[in-house]
């Protein structure tokens, strides 16, 4: 399988993450996709190749175009008030309040933003815009006749929505490349989403759609992040109601209990009969992950890319979360060869 991977990656270099009410080195970091390209080319997995330049186009089919407007500049304008630090949403529109977009960056950063543990800083846009093209890249090798690819995006994608930033994510890599699909003559496209975390982003951009099936296992929004959103009572509305499953698991999940899950989603994409199919991969249901709870181990990674390839579409892989570093790569390429066979 090949691997798409970009350098650029490295712009993004934040040095804060709020997170217990003081300011950590971020969860989110370089390290993270270096590790996974080592293990990729120390188990020879495939060719790694570099994106090609997409443009803002095939961005601005999921993303508004002031959203993106503000991303650009958003690190100019904090700059430009002399703020001290890294660029941290602290205020948002409450309820009762309205949902205006305010011309001051403090609120611009609240407006386009539903989490404070992600900053902004020098490089997000320039990082953020080569994931995207990781992505792209990696898409138009599966449309190309590819069995598979593996994009391997930094930063993530799941969390970002049409107008959100948050949860490290700023373009949603994987809803960019399934509307990529789409506008290139496939029919209908399933996402799966296996992160430790809710897909909140990827949920609500096809929410009303059904050319677009998304599914999501995860942690128990009650108990975790997003907290406000991934709970089984949301199916989809309108057009897209039935196309959206959520399966939630209480703290400490085996992969025994979560393979139930997995086989559920797996029948749905079946019945769904997809042109294509996108795992958006996160690695955070490892049990060594500092910030989750499932209990996963090393091998399970394998049976679970065995799953994925038995469906037996056309796969394109974007890496999303996963926070043990030192086992990071050895659970990517579990997968990736896992569905190798
Ligand atoms: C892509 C992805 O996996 N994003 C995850 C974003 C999670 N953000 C909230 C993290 C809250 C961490 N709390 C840590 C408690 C550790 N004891
Ligand atoms: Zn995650």
């Amino acid at each position: 399988m090949k691997t798409v991977y970009s350098p650029l990656h490295h712009r993004r270099t934040a040095v804060s993450e709020l997170d217990g009410g003081v300011l950590i080195p971020p969860h989110e970091n370089p390290n993270r996709a270096e590790t996974i390209l080592a293990r990729v080319k120390d188990q020879q997995l495939g060719e790694v190749l570099p994106p090609e330049s997409h443009g803002l186009a095939p961005i601005r089919r999921i993303h508004s175009d002031r959203y993106i407007e503000f991303l650009e500049h958003c690190w100019r304008d904090w700059q430009a008030e002399g703020k001290p630090g890294e660029a941290i949403p602290a205020v948002w529109s409450g309820r009762g309040m309205r949902e205006r977009l305010p011309k001051d960056i403090d609120g611009r950063l609240g407006f386009y933003s539903f989490a404070a543990e992600t900053s902004i800083t020098d490089g997000t846009w320039e990082a953020a815009r080569a994931a995207v093209d990781v992505a792209l890249t990696a898409q138009a090798l599966v449309a190309g006749g590819e069995r598979a690819a593996f994009a391997l995006c930094r930063p993530p994608g799941h969390h970002a929505a049409e107008e959100l930033f948050g949860g490290y994510c700023f373009f949603n890599n994987a809803g960019i490349a399934a509307q990529a699909f789409l506008d290139q003559g496939a029919k209908r496209v399933a996402i799966l989403d296996v992160d430790f975390h809710h897909g909140n982003g990827t949920q609500s951009i096809f929410y009303q759609r059904s050319d677009v099936l998304t599914l999501s296992l995860h942690g128990d929004p009650d108990l975790v992040f997003p907290h406000f959103l991934g709970f089984e009572d949301e199916t989809g509305e309108g057009d897209g109601e039935g196309y959206n499953l959520n399966i939630t698991y209480p703290p400490n999940t085996p992969f025994e209990v979560w393979r139930e899950g997995l086989e559920t989603a797996c029948q749905r994409i079946v019945d769904y009969a997809p042109d294509a199919l996108i795992i958006a991969l996160g690695v955070d249901t490892f049990e060594e992950d500092p910030i989750s709870f499932f209990k996963l181990k090393s091998s399970d990674y394998l049976t679970l890319g065995q799953r994925l390839a038995e469906l037996g579409l056309p796969t394109l892989f974007t890496m999303e979360g996963g926070y043990d570093v030192d086992a990071i790569g050895v659970n990517v390429v579990n997968v990736l060869k896992g569905f190798e066979g």
